[in-house]
């Protein structure tokens, strides 16, 4: 998979050299590159933003230096790109949407930062390829750049070869619409407090019978909103 990041902040990415993300990399799993949205400037200050047409706070991102960002990451792609756009007024990213996302052969994140983007980004990005606005929850960041690296880690790890156990993938929580099971181990008595004995009994259809009703229960009293869907 190829995955492009366009920020005013590309340092924000520099962590995705470590870890097991960084291992994919090297291994030519996935392709990440990085660019800084002041490279598509031509002004001395490397302008970005300006007021907003009809008045109010804050900045907006120029089209612009958007517009050459896309087509330079187009041209060089051999396939259509999705277009991701994190914004708190997207669709909200979940575990299926982040496995959706890693089938496709190439991502390419647009971060905005002050008020957002020029609308008019959006609807040209759409020429090139498919565009999805998307959130990472009901609360709001400065800019796209956490949200994205959320977004890349969680699609990145679900690609195959990138996680070194495939199984650890399948026993998470979200997997299956249901929370994980909590997760003991050595020693059998920590300061007073037991692992529950059926993790040692041996017995392993007992174990996942428990496993599997701790998953229900936990999922009930912390996330009944799961059980809904
Ligand atoms: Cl994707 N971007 C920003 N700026 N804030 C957010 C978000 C994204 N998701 C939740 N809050």
């Amino acid at each position: 998979m190829r995955i492009d990041a366009i920020s005013i902040f590309p340092s924000y990415f520099d962590v995705l050299e470590v870890s097991l993300l960084g291992k994919a990399r090297l291994a030519g799993l996935i392709d990440v590159r990085v660019h800084d949205l002041r490279d598509w400037t031509h002004d001395r200050h490397r302008t970005v933003d300006d007021t907003p047409y009809g008045g109010g706070a804050g900045m907006v991102m120029k089209p612009e230096p958007w517009g050459e960002a896309l087509d330079a990451i187009a041209t060089d792609s051999e396939s259509r790109p999705v277009f991701i756009f994190p914004s708190p007024a997207g669709e909200v990213f979940t575990q299926a949407k982040a496995r959706e996302l890693a089938t496709a052969e190439h991502l390419v994140f647009g971060c905005g930062r002050y008020e957002g983007i020029d609308e008019r980004v959006f609807d040209y990005a759409a020429e090139l390829g498919e565009v999805r606005l998307m959130s990472i929850g009901d609360y709001v960041l400065n800019g796209g750049e956490v949200a994205v690296m959320a977004m890349i880690e969680a699609i990145g790890r679900l690609i195959p070869g990138v996680v070194g156990n495939p199984e650890s993938l399948v026993e998470e929580s979200h997997e299956d619409g249901l929370l994980e099971y909590p997760s003991y181990t050595k020693p059998s008595l920590w300061r007073g407090r037991e692992v529950p004995p059926v993790l040692l009994s041996g017995n392993h259809g007992a174990v996942d019978t428990w496993r599997r009703d701790q998953q229900v229960i936990r999922t009930r009293e912390r996330r009944p909103d799961l059980l809904a869907d």
